[in-house]
């Protein structure tokens, strides 16, 4: 048996769009942190079938082909024979980024159970969802446009992040339809030379550890993102009021002195990224506002085999 467990990202540069289905790369880097507190635990074991169990229960039949899918880059030929257990510390599909921390927790127990080469998992896990690579390696990690992952030497321990839950329903679009679609629209273009320019900035300013100038760009990278989806040709968007209306706070609180900055993914849950010192102050401004949420540490470790 196989036992690993990946952590959850979170991009501050988005990743939404692809410039190859396979090998699958994307259209600009991105650039993500990864969270302690949230996280997909993953068992593979010998069977006589083929199963998957996502928090104790058996998937749709939806899903279990597209695991079978994933699995067949591992083993492409004979029967399967592997149980797939699956624990997701995170509200599943609720834009939390749970198909991330799922795929690279899959992909390293594979990985394992099969006994393939390093490189080539990377661009297998890829296939299974793009973000998941990010979840591979630790800390502040970057998705190059050649596929390959870069961990960025920042220490992460003075920052944390609030995950702040709107609204944990099921995704209406998945982001592999919503990436096609803004893939279509006209200024898709413009969306490559800004998102690229915000990477290659905000790689700079972590290393300075310029909370500021990073908050900003990620803030840029979210909300050009969604306004993609909003000028596709059947719009779509995946903010809600709600959202809109704490980030809005928050811009408000900001002027005030709170340092702090906030993401959405392809779900309404908001995200807000802060230094430790400042934990009061944000708890504070949450209370205020009627959305539970968790307060999680940045994790360095990547995904990697269980050893509790
Ligand atoms: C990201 N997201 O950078 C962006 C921001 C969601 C919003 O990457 O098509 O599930 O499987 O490669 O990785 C979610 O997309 O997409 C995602 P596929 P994936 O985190």
């Amino acid at each position: 048996m196989i036992k690993t467990i990946a952590p959850v990202n979170i991009a501050l540069i988005k990743y939404w769009g692809k410039a190859s289905l396979d090998p699958v790369l994307p259209s600009t880097p991105s650039i993500s942190v990864t969270l302690k507190d949230f996280y997909t635990v993953t068992e593979v074991d010998q069977c006589e079938t083929f199963s998957f169990h996502l928090n104790e229960k058996p998937v749709s039949q939806e899903v279990l082909k597209k695991t079978e899918t994933f699995v067949r880059l591992f083993q492409p030929e004979g029967p399967l024979k592997l149980a797939i257990k699956s624990t997701n510390y995170v509200p599943t599909a609720a834009g939390l980024a749970s198909s991330a921390s799922g795929f690279a927790a899959l992909s390293l127990a594979l990985h394992h159970f099969y006994g393939r080469s390093l490189n080539d998992y990377v661009a297998l896990t890829a296939k299974g969802s793009g973000s998941a690579v990010r979840s591979l390696e630790g800390g502040a990690v970057m998705w190059h446009l050649d596929g390959s992952i870069e961990k960025l030497n920042i220490d992460l321990s003075a920052y944390q992040m609030a995950v702040i839950m709107i609204d944990t329903s099921p995704k209406k679009i998945p982001s592999r339809e919503a990436m096609a679609m803004v893939q279509a629209t006209p200024d898709y273009q413009g969306w490559l030379v800004r998102n690229k320019a915000r990477a290659l900035k905000l790689k700079a300013a972590l290393t300075d550890h310029d909370i500021n100038t990073w908050g900003l760009l990620m803030e840029d990278s979210t909300l050009d993102m969604h306004a993609l989806g909003a000028i596709a040709e059947a719009p779509f968007v995946y903010l809600k009021e709600a959202t809109l209306h704490l980030w809005q706070a928050l811009i408000e609180a900001r002027k005030n002195g709170l340092e702090a900055y906030a993401t959405a993914d392809a779900g309404p849950n908001l995200k807000i990224i802060f230094k430790k010192e400042n934990s009061e102050g944000i708890k504070h401004f949450l209370n205020t506002h009627p959305f539970s949420y968790v307060i999680t540490d940045f994790t360095d470790e990547g995904a990697r085999l269980w050893s509790k």
